[in-house]
C-alpha cells in the first residue's frame, strides 16, 4: 500500500493519509472525509503527534464506562473504518460486540462496500471472521434520532437508537449534541478540542484514532482482570469533559509557544 520507507519520520502520518487515500479510491470514504483527515492531521501536530496525559485520563474512564454499559454501541463512519477497522473491531469484541455503520454522506453504494470491506479483506480479521461482531446500521437503519434531519439521523433499533453509551469516533457535531439529547452518554474520539463534538460529548477523547483505539482496547482487558465492583467503575467513569479539554488547550498553547 505505502511506498514511505519504515525509518521515515513521519511514517506513521504518512501510512494513514495512504489508507485514507485507497479507501476514498474504493468508494468507502467520502470525498468530505480527505478534508477532515486534513483537519485532524493539523491538530495532530499541534498536540505533539502523541497522546496527551488528559487523553490517557479519557481513556481510562471511557474504558470503566464502557464496561458499565447494558448496550454500548460503536459508530463507524468512512474514515473511522478507513483508518482503523480490524482495532475497531477487536475493541467491540471486549464489549458486546455491536457496530454501527452510520455515513453523514450515506449512499446505497457506499454502505455495501463498507459491508464487503469489513466481510471480505485481505487481513481477515480472526474476531471478525468468528462471528463475534454484530454489524449494524445497514440494513436495519429503521430509526429516526430526533433532532437530526440529515440521513446520519437513521439509526439501527438494536444500536445506536436503543444503545446506553455510544463511541463515536470522527463525528460531526449536531449528532454527538442530539445523542446526549437523547439520554445517552457519549464518548467521542476528535483532535480538535474546540470542535462541537469535543465540547458537547460526556467523555472527549483527544487523540489520534488509531493511537487510541488499542490503548482503549488495552485499558478494558486492564479493568476486566481486576473484577471491580460495578461502584468502583463508576469512580473510574466519572469525568471532567470541560478541565480535560481545557488541559488539551493548554498544551497546544504551550506547544506553539516559543520562548
Ligand atoms: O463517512 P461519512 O459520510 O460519515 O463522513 C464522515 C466525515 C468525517 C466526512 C464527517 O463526519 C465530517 O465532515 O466530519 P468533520 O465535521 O470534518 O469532523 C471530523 C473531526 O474528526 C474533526 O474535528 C477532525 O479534527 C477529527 N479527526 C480527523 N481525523 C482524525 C480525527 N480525530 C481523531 N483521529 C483522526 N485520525
Amino acid at each position: 500500500m505505502s511506498m514511505v520507507p519504515k525509518s521515515h519520520p513521519r511514517y506513521k502520518s504518512l501510512l494513514n493519509r495512504g489508507k485514507v487515500v485507497e479507501a476514498f479510491e474504493s468508494g468507502i470514504l467520502a470525498k468530505g472525509g480527505l478534508i477532515a483527515h486534513g483537519r485532524g492531521e493539523t491538530y495532530d501536530y499541534l498536540i505533539g503527534e502523541k497522546t496527551p496525559k488528559a487523553a490517557e485520563e479519557a481513556i481510562k474512564a471511557s474504558a470503566a464506562m464502557l464496561l458499565l454499559a447494558k448496550n454500548p454501541v460503536i459508530s463507524v463512519n468512512g474514515n473511522s473504518i478507513a483508518l482503523a477497522k480490524d482495532e475497531l473491531i477487536d475493541l467491540a469484541t471486549e464489549l458486546n460486540g455491536k457496530i454501527e455503520v452510520n455515513l453523514f454522506y450515506r449512499t446505497t453504494e457506499r454502505e455495501q462496500k463498507i459491508k464487503e470491506f469489513f466481510e471480505k479483506n485481505e487481513s481477515n480479521n480472526e474476531n471478525y471472521k468468528n462471528n463475534k461482531i454484530i454489524l449494524l446500521g445497514i440494513d436495519d437503519a429503521n430509526k429516526q434520532m430526533p433532532n437530526v434531519d440529515h440521513l446520519r439521523g437513521k439509526v439501527s433499533e438494536a444500536g445506536i437508537y436503543t444503545a446506553d453509551v455510544v463511541l463515536v469516533p470522527l463525528e460531526d457535531g449536531d449528532r454527538a449534541e442530539a445523542l446526549v439529547e437523547m439520554g445517552k452518554q457519549v464518548i467521542a474520539i476528535d483532535l480538535n478540542p474546540l470542535s462541537r463534538t469535543a465540547q458537547k460529548s460526556t467523555i472527549t477523547i483527544v487523540d489520534e484514532l488509531t493511537r487510541c483505539i488499542p490503548l482503549l482496547t488495552e485499558e478494558i482487558i486492564n479493568l476486566k482482570q481486576k473484577n471491580l465492583s460495578n461502584n468502583e467503575l463508576k469512580q473510574i467513569s466519572e469525568f471532567d469533559n470541560k478541565k480535560a479539554l481545557n488541559k488539551v488547550l493548554k498544551l497546544i498553547s504551550d506547544n506553539i509557544t516559543t520562548e
